[in-house]
């Protein structure tokens, strides 16, 4: 016979109770780390829309009336100072912006022609609410080059300036009609410079924007400060392609920023380039010098090396022909959005 081993009982109740205390034990080891966030880097803060300001859906910008703004210009023949074309494009624009319920400042000025003999020009200072404190400026020339120096067959004759000069003004004006039909809460200028475009391609850059050196020593409103300064040059043409410049980055960062991730957020990726170039001289140049405004260029600088402003540039190609609705609306839907944006208080 063999002995059965005797089987100790265990009642259940015990086996409960242990569990349960393994339970609570487990649960004080690995509290500590239930409240811990997972490791992945945290999203940027959105800037969330101030209280109180009524919030303003961003309007469509209207590319085709853009179009016949630039057209327009263009059909007054080159604006090269000094000629009855200059001078009627300017009476057209100060109606036009007057139009649109602007103040209109039409600051007169002489400067020396490096050639020889004297410029005479006006630069058009158009202001939306000019009482509002809080003031955006968004800037271009509306004059156009008197000769064709990167062609090469009439070189001695002026250039349309559809891209060079009329686009960013066209811009201005699509602006400045969105504003009419859709109030904000803020103060907008719109600056359009004379006499940027006659300078020595082979000397003193000061021979270049003769009306933004002026205006940045004689400001129409002493102390102006605005809230950004933005300046539009080369923002038409086909193929054209924005990266941030130099100065730009130096001066207002946050601007270059905020307008490159604006533009993409808006599906404009394609065209406002996430890639650094270098400082270049062009308005933004002189009113950083001359009135410590810090002034960013947008400006399509599509090459590298030769024919960095795209191979119209200076040359007769710079007509109707080589302006694309498509960059009218990528430059002028950003800007829109950075006006409406900035009444919203998420800019
Ligand atoms: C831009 C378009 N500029 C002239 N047409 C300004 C400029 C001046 C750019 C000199 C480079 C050199
Ligand atoms: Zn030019």
């Amino acid at each position: 016979m063999f002995s059965m081993q005797k089987k100790t009982k265990r009642p259940k109740l015990a086996y409960i109770l242990i569990a349960l205390l393994l339970l609570w034990a487990g649960f004080y080891v690995i509290q500590p780390y239930l409240n811990q966030k997972p490791n992945v880097p945290t999203p940027p803060k959105t800037e969330t829309p101030k209280p109180n300001i009524p919030q303003i859906a961003v309007p469509d910008f209207n590319a085709d009336s853009a179009f016949l703004f630039v057209k327009k210009q263009v059909d007054f023949g080159p604006r090269v100072p000094n000629t009855p074309a200059h001078q009627k494009c300017a009476a057209w624009l100060v109606n036009e912006f007057k139009r649109y319920g602007f103040t209109v400042i039409e600051q007169k000025m002489q400067a020396p022609y490096y050639k020889g003999g004297t410029f005479n020009g006006v630069n058009i200072i158009a202001q939306y609410k000019p009482e509002a404190q809080k003031r955006i400026c968004i800037a271009a020339h509306w004059d156009s080059r008197n000769e064709a120096d990167k062609d090469t067959k009439d070189i001695n004759k002026a250039i349309d300036g559809a891209d060079d000069g009329a686009s960013g003004v066209g811009i201005l004006l699509e602006i400045a009609r969105t504003l009419k039909n859709n109030p904000v809460d803020i103060g907008v200028d719109l600056i359009c410079f004379d006499l940027e475009d006659n300078g020595d391609d082979q000397g003193a850059i000061e021979t270049w924007c003769l009306g933004s050196q002026y205006w940045s020593k004689n400001l129409h409103r002493p102390g102006y400060s605005p809230y950004y300064a933005i300046l539009l040059d080369l923002v038409g043409a086909k193929g054209a392609r924005f990266y941030k410049e130099g100065i730009s980055r130096e001066v207002a960062p946050k601007t270059v920023e905020k307008v490159w991730n604006m533009a993409h957020s808006l599906g404009y990726g394609e065209y406002f380039v996430n890639e650094d170039r270098p400082g270049i001289t062009d308005d933004h140049l002189f009113v950083v010098r001359g009135a410590q405004i810090p002034m960013i260029d947008i400006i399509s600088m599509p090459n590298d090396g030769e024919h960095v402003f795209g191979s119209h540039h200076h040359t007769h190609a710079d007509n109707i022909n080589i302006i694309d609705k498509n960059v009218l609306k990528a430059v002028g839907q950003t800007m829109t959005a950075v006006i409406f944006e900035t009444h919203n208080g998420v800019l």
